[in-house]
């Protein structure tokens, strides 16, 4: 499965984990990162959930690369979550193994200059300042423990494609209503440069009220701004939607064709 990825995967442990090494990352490496970071301040405070915007401040991630294991200190102690450092991409069992454990995989290398716009294999611009924030909000949290357990039994059930639309449309992609109008929460748009304002503001995409099914049933496109957005209430309300057992819906819905974007 990782033959073909970009990260350096000789040295990672069984469960896939590395050290974040952060002594070896370059001053021209941490600069990248200042200006991804600078490029979506500008965004967050008009497109970003209040909750997104009220953890990064405390992070003081602004200058330079994180350091994963002081950010772990701050995280355990708020829900219980920490990060662990990857290679990269890792099969999923690994994957929902960690997240079943409260452990966040933040991959370690940073992407290129010529990737600033885009890139296709998540960095750790993207799993961190899309992905650890929310980690600090404590229904999120709880949420992100229950969907890597639900992985685990999804693997078993050969029902990990179905489960991978459920993360893609809400940890990835999720938008939510609030009193200010629709915010996003999703990790793919807090770090994109262009799709965080077309997703809570363009008016060519379809966006849906979440429904758990839906989301299960409906196919999605990993190199295009998406053309359907899923709107929670809150993480409450996902919470509460999520909560049920998958089992019986999978078996409903293996039978059924997949829904196109
Ligand atoms: N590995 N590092 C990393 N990050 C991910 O987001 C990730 C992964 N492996 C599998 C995976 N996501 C998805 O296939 C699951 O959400 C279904
Ligand atoms: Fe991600």
């Amino acid at each position: 499965m990782t033959a073909s990825l970009r990260g350096d995967y000789s040295r990672a442990a069984k469960d896939y984990s590395v050290e974040q090494d952060w002594g070896a990352y370059a001053t021209a490496e941490h600069a990248l990162f200042k200006r991804l970071f600078d490029r979506q301040a500008k965004l967050v405070p008009r497109y970003a959930c209040r909750e997104w915007i009220e953890a990064i401040a405390g992070l003081e991630a602004g200058n330079e690369i994180p350091k994963f294991d002081s950010v772990s200190k701050k995280l355990r102690a708020k829900t219980g979550w920490e990060i662990v450092a990857v290679p990269g991409l890792i099969p999923d069992d690994a994957f929902f193994t960690h997240l079943a454990n409260r452990r966040f995989p933040v991959t370690v290398w940073l992407r290129k200059p010529e990737e600033f716009d885009y890139i296709v294999e998540p960095d750790v611009f993207h799993d961190f300042f899309g992905h650890v924030p929310l980690l600090f909000e404590p229904v999120y949290a709880d949420h992100l423990h229950e969907y890597g357990k639900g992985g685990l039994k999804a693997v078993r059930l050969d029902a990990v494609k179905m489960l991978a639309r459920l993360y893609w449309y809400t940890i990835e992609f999720g938008l939510m209503r609030t009193p200010q109008g629709i915010r996003a929460y999703g990790a793919g748009l807090l770090s994109s440069g262009g799709e965080l304002a077309y997703a809570v503001t363009d008016e060519k995409p379809a966006r849906k009220n979440f429904d758990l099914e839906q989301t299960l049933r409906t196919d999605y496109q990993i190199d295009k701004y998406q053309t359907t957005y899923f709107v929670i209430e809150s993480f409450e309300h996902l919470m509460r939607e999520t909560a049920p057992d998958f089992t019986p819906i999978y078996a409903r819905l293996r039978t059924l064709p997949a829904l196109a974007p």
